[in-house]
């Protein structure tokens, strides 16, 4: 490959006038926005320790009292990005959030789009577009863009959730900004149990404006009992993993993040093969290494961990005897739009 010229190269006067007219000459830095072969992502392999996180999250819930805070997160920043961009990938976004007994998260919506994977305690909901969504472990819960969202808890233990958004490439896009709100009327039905059967949904005869997001919750039970009977046919299936989806459409379940729950057998290893999107590991149930480019991380429940894209990942069951669940989140719903997808 040729070497090209650089900056110092060139005459200082001629640097002097280019700069005067907002111009930059491409040479210098063409290898660095086109590298050769595959990206130079800032993403780091990184993991994040469930039992080292949870008491500074716990003392964030003395420190900083809800009035104060609207949402109390500690995000999970990669240090390849600079943690101040509160950034696990280029697109992703990740954050541990504590509701405290009697607490309330405040109404509002925004232009990027949510997610919640419950990590502990029972007795906290979120109301989303009128929907109220009660949280327990492993469940899901969507706040897709422009929807309204609070928090509320009317339990006696802490709960804490897992946020994942597309709030970096949103931010970059200069389309993030949130809009305040007031409490929300609680609106009957609940998309979780008229869509639980796959295959059959509600015919919408009399229904004027069918919602774009019918299913915002995606219980932790149903999507456990699905992995399984995947499991079980074919028994040699390699890799037990379901797609959260929207399921009015068979899509995604949001735009711009893929959301999946994966299960390893008891002793299974999974070679994924090297793919465009940076992707994020969460351990739902059980323990699950993870080892990617010169990392092995042993994830135990409620670890989580993100890879850059292009690189190929090893997940490992170490137990013998019980399977492992693990919640995926990766940026393939966005890199198909593009058309930049790629398995390697
Ligand atoms: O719960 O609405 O982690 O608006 C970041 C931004 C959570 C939320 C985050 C948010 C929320």
């Amino acid at each position: 490959m040729n070497e090209l010229g650089r900056l110092e190269d060139l005459p200082q006067d001629y640097r002097d006038a280019l700069k005067a007219q907002n111009l930059v000459p491409l040479w210098p830095s063409l290898r660095a926005v086109l590298p050769p072969g595959k990206p130079r992502p800032n993403t780091r392999a990184t993991a994040w320790s469930y039992q080292a996180l949870r008491p500074l999250l716990m003392q964030a819930g003395t420190l900083t009292p809800i009035e104060k805070a609207e949402r109390r997160v500690l995000v999970l920043a990669n240090p390849g990005h600079g943690l101040e961009k509160m950034q696990a990938s280029a697109a992703i976004y990740l954050g541990m959030q504590l509701l405290l007994p009697g607490e309330w998260a405040p109404s509002h919506r925004h232009t990027p789009n949510a997610v919640r994977m419950i990590v502990e305690g029972e007795g906290a909901y979120t109301t989303v577009d009128g929907e109220k969504c009660p949280m327990s472990r492993g469940d899901l819960i969507l706040t897709p863009t422009g929807l309204w969202h609070e928090h509320g808890h009317d339990g006696s233990e802490p709960v804490v959730w897992l946020d994942v958004l597309d709030l970096p490439l949103v931010h970059y896009m200069e389309a993030s900004y949130h809009v305040d709100g007031p409490r929300q009327t609680v609106q009957p039905g609940s998309g979780d149990r008229t869509h639980a059967r796959g295959g059959l949904l509600p015919t919408p005869v009399f229904e004027r404006a069918r919602k774009a997001y019918p299913m915002l919750r995606y219980p932790w039970v149903e999507a456990r009992a699905a992995l399984l009977a995947l499991a079980e046919d074919p028994a040699a299936l390699e890799c037990v993993q379901l797609t959260y989806t929207n399921p009015a459409t068979g899509g995604d379940a949001e735009n711009i993040l893929g959301f999946y729950a994966l299960m390893l057998r008891p002793g299974q290893t999974l070679n994924l093969p090297a793919r465009s999107p940076a992707s994020v590991f969460h351990v739902i149930e059980g323990g699950a290494q993870v080892r990617v480019e010169d990392q092995r991380f042993d994830l135990a429940e409620a670890d989580t961990c993100c890879a850059p894209g292009y690189t190929p990942i090893t997940l490992v069951n170490a137990s013998a005897t019980a399977p492992a669940f693990v919640f995926i989140a990766d940026e393939s719903p966005l890199h198909r739009k593009l058309g930049v997808y790629e398995t390697r």
